[in-house]
């Protein structure tokens, strides 16, 4: 398969298991599963055709690690960003004393006052390198990073999750914790 249509099957991957399954008629169980089969057949009829080696390329090859098959490899799910409502079910996990989130510039006086909110997804989203944030914040404009005091966080009691896929998630982080890098 060509790097485009690997990015074009991501893409709407993406899209399916984590915001509109119903687009591609396919449901998600409670913990964000769906059926490889059947999705194989749905991702055919709605113009993404795909064989199973194929399916296995996008998500071997995938630069984030996006997607992630269930030990027998008959069920895949993403491992995070979702914004439908299924429970990750991932164990408290304890966080690297520092975290950084990368956002917009423009966000930036919003999330100083208010702190950082999950908006439309399950969790805030942070990571454990300051280079992934910015290249985060990169997707919204010009990058900031912000720093996040985890160790402060974890002692005022906030848990903290990582996904199969090495991000942080939160429910919140107030902006006492934060600074600008
Ligand atoms: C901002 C990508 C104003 C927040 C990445 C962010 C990540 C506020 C935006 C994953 C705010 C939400 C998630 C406040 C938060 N006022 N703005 N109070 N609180 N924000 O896309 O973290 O490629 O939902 O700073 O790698 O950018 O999809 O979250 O800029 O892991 O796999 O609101 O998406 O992964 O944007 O990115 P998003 P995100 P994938």
């Amino acid at each position: 398969m060509t790097e485009k249509e690997n990015t074009r099957i991501s893409k709407y991957l993406s899209l399916v298991l984590r915001h509109a399954p119903e687009a591609a008629g396919i449901t998600l169980d409670e913990n964000g599963w769906t059926d490889v089969g059947i999705l194989l057949k749905q991702l055919t009829i709605n113009g993404y055709p795909v064989s199973p080696a194929g399916l296995d390329h996008v998500v071997t090859s995938n630069n984030k690690q996006r997607f992630i098959y269930n030990e027998d490899r008959t069920r895949i799910r993403a491992s995070q960003g979702h914004s439908v409502a299924i429970d990750l079910a991932y164990a408290e996990r304890e966080p690297p004393a520092v975290l950084y989130h990368g956002t917009a510039e423009a966000f930036l006086s919003s999330i100083l006052e208010t702190g950082l909110d999950k908006r439309s997804r399950h969790h805030v989203h942070l990571s454990a390198e300051d280079e992934t944030a910015r290249r985060v914040g990169q997707r919204h404009g010009k990058p900031v990073v912000l720093v996040v005091d985890a160790a402060q966080m974890r002692v005022d009691g906030y848990t903290f999750f990582c996904s199969a896929n090495g991000v942080w998630l939160t429910e919140q982080v107030p902006a006492v914790y934060l600074q600008r890098q």
